[in-house]
């Protein structure tokens, strides 16, 4: 990887927080299950590595598919200490989760997502004579309904209290995840201009320099309306070339606007985002950074049962509008947008044809409105500071 697209990118020492004669705050055990997808780990790892990294907080992510995260985080394994957090298999049979101590249960623990402290785990935490915070991280929405759950306790039978915490996007939900130095690294990344930041991103990816192409950045869910996309792409007046990593979207291969490339560790994601002129986006986490990134984007909701996730992406894009205020026309091209790429297959083939071109006709209003969301959102507290503020408040 060039030095130049890196450097920007300080982490902290490894095994800062793992070290067990240096001093910590407060000892954190997050639960995570990998449900599915990338989601899971993706989300449980940024958390992890921010508590750390930021607030001096001893992190253990116990995850019952470490493997989940190898292409994300390089070294992450079982039983090893990355930018200050101790990673270990979830595994209920592990003596030191089937036979937890009191005083081995840590001062916060976090269910993260589908993720739940075990039964033995959970009978120490009775057991220990300062109970814990015990905090439901949920999913992130943007529904109004949010704002009023988040900080609810759920009282259990056997005496402990869980408090849900839901991330979010108005002051009174967990807020989104935003490590401190985020937007300075963004700016170093456009500082030297936009070209020399794509060509540096290519020479990363090992691909051609996209020349006067534009470039988009293509993750999506397997049922996505690909082809269409492409198509429309490909249409346009100006030339696109649209980045696709490996398994992402297989019915791309072969056609003229895609470029394969490589997954890039989490930490070299951003810079792909914000090398873009349009990123693509899916689920939760990679949603969330091209939010930071700032460029114009479109988000794959993660699809549920009955058209659920509809209304998650209904409320996303009224929100969305409200805070980044954009012009008519590239208000309704990105409403119009979403709508497509959200909707089930057939209809979506019919739409994106439609929709795409009115996003890449208004895509520099997109961008100065991108801008103005981050201005909104970066005057607010980040996540990982309002989830230490909330388990401190449950100590
Ligand atoms: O993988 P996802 O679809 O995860 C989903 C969602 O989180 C969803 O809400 C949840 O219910 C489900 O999992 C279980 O998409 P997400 O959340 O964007 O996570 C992908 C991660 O992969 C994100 O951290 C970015 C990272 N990534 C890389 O690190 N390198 C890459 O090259 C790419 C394309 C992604």
């Amino acid at each position: 990887m060039p030095d130049g697209y890196t450097r920007a990118m300080p982490t902290p020492p490894i095994g800062r927080a793992c070290d067990p004669a240096a001093r910590q705050d407060l000892r954190w055990d997050l639960f995570c299950v990998v449900v599915d997808n990338l989601g899971d780990a993706a989300i449980g790892w940024r958390l992890a590595r921010q508590l750390a990294a930021e607030h001096a907080m001893a992190p253990r992510l116990w995850i019952d598919r470490p493997e989940a995260l190898a292409a994300m985080v390089p070294g992450a394994g079982p039983g090893r200490c990355v930018d200050g957090v101790r990673i270990e298999r979830l595994d209920p049979a592990d003596p030191r989760l089937a036979r937890t101590a009191p005083d081995d249960v840590a001062d916060v623990v976090v269910g993260l997502l589908a993720g739940a402290p075990p039964p033995a785990y959970r009978a120490a935490m009775r057991a220990r004579s300062r109970r814990p915070a015990w905090i439901a991280f949920e999913y992130l929405s943007a529904e109004p309904w949010v704002a009023t759950h988040h900080g609810l306790p759920s009282p259990k039978p056997d005496g402990l209290v869980e408090h849900f915490f839901f991330p979010g996007f108005e002051p009174a939900t967990g807020g989104l995840l935003r490590e401190a130095d985020l937007l300075a690294r963004r700016d170093a990344h456009a500082a030297p201009g936009r070209r020399a930041a794509r060509d540096a991103l290519c020479a990363t990816l090992g691909i051609e320099r996209p020349g006067d192409a534009r470039l988009a950045s293509l993750f999506c869910y397997p049922d996505a309306a690909v082809g269409p996309l492409l198509d429309a792409f490909a249409a346009r007046p100006e030339r696109w070339r649209v980045l696709v990593p490996p398994g992402v979207a297989p019915s791309a291969a072969g056609h003229p606007v895609a470029v394969p490339v490589p997954f890039v560790p989490q930490r070299d994601y951003d810079p792909l985002l914000w090398s873009c002129d349009l990123n693509l986006v899916r689920g939760e986490d990679s949603f969330v950074r091209a939010l930071w990134a700032g460029r114009p984007m479109v988000w794959q909701a993660y699809r549920q049962p009955e058209g659920a996730h509809r209304a998650k992406v209904e409320a996303f894009v009224a929100a969305w509008i409200r805070d980044a205020a954009p012009a008519p026309a590239a208000a309704r091209a990105f409403a119009a947008m979403h709508a497509a790429w959200n909707a089930e297959a057939g209809d979506a083939a019919a739409r994106v044809p439609a929709a795409l071109p009115t996003v890449l006709d208004a895509l520099d209003a997109l961008g100065e409105s991108g801008a103005r969301w981050i201005a909104t959102h970066a005057a607010t507290p980040d996540l990982a500071t309002r989830l230490v503020a909330f388990a401190r408040e449950r100590l």
